[in-house]
């Protein structure tokens, strides 16, 4: 039985993946390299300093720590310029309709993201108060496939992780959620989601009644 839904939100709830490529490739640009959109799926869902990691291997660039800190403090301004002109036009097709029938159905909400800056983009969007709990970058110690963001989400749900399902658009995502003994729904492409429970191309695509059925032992 389902009583908690816990969401990705870059790719899931918000397409910011175009804003994170547009500053990594501003980024890339003043380094001296090209960072491409193919480059970029790399990044998507794992943190800001793993990202820069990636970005710097792609390079072909080794950095200290503190050359590092600069440049990623360097793109999240860039990127946080974006987000702030985000509004209610940039939710994707389906997830407010979801997130409204999952509080109408009972079922809790919770949000599961890697990045720091979801709470801006959940204001500017005004979707904050769609979830029963927050859990972000900025709550978390261990990045996804690590299971910590789900647990902690199920945690404040009050909500045992085997009557929970998340819904992810990362396979490091979908993984974490096998990791905390949680089902999954892929958002996205069967290729690179074929590890959760069911694949769907958007929200808008699966029902909370569909949700259930699926789930039902
Ligand atoms: P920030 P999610 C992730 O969000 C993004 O997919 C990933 O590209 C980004 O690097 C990460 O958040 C950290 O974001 O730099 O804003 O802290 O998919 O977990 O909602
Ligand atoms: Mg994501």
């Amino acid at each position: 039985e389902i009583k908690a839904c816990l969401f990705d939100l870059d790719g899931v709830i918000v397409d910011t993946a175009k804003y994170h490529f547009i500053a990594w490739r501003e980024l890339a640009e003043t380094l001296g390299f090209e960072f491409t959109e193919q480059d970029n799926e790399r990044l998507k869902g794992v943190s800001r300093a793993a990202s820069l990691d990636i970005l710097l291997e792609i390079g072909g660039l080794s950095l200290d720590e503190a050359e590092k800190a600069r440049l990623a403090e360097q793109k999240n301004n860039r990127y946080v310029e974006y987000i702030a002109k985000m509004d209610s036009s940039e939710i994707l097709p389906g997830a407010l309709d979801f997130l409204k029938k999952c509080r109408e159905s009972g079922i809790k909400v919770a949000l599961g993201s890697a990045s720091k800056n979801a709470m801006t983009i959940l204001n500017n969007t005004g979707l904050t108060p769609y979830f029963d709990a927050i859990i972000d970058g900025t709550h978390t110690s261990a990045a996804k496939p690590d299971p910590e963001v789900f647990l902690l989400g199920a945690q404040a749900l009050a909500v045992s992780p085997e009557h929970c399902v998340v819904f992810e658009d990362a396979e490091a995502g979908i993984l974490a959620a096998t990791r905390a003994g949680m089902r999954s729904v892929g958002i996205g492409s069967p290729a690179t989601l074929g590890a959760a429970n069911i694949v769907v191309p958007s929200l808008q695509q699966i029902s909370v009644t569909e949700l259930r059925e699926s789930f039902a032992t």
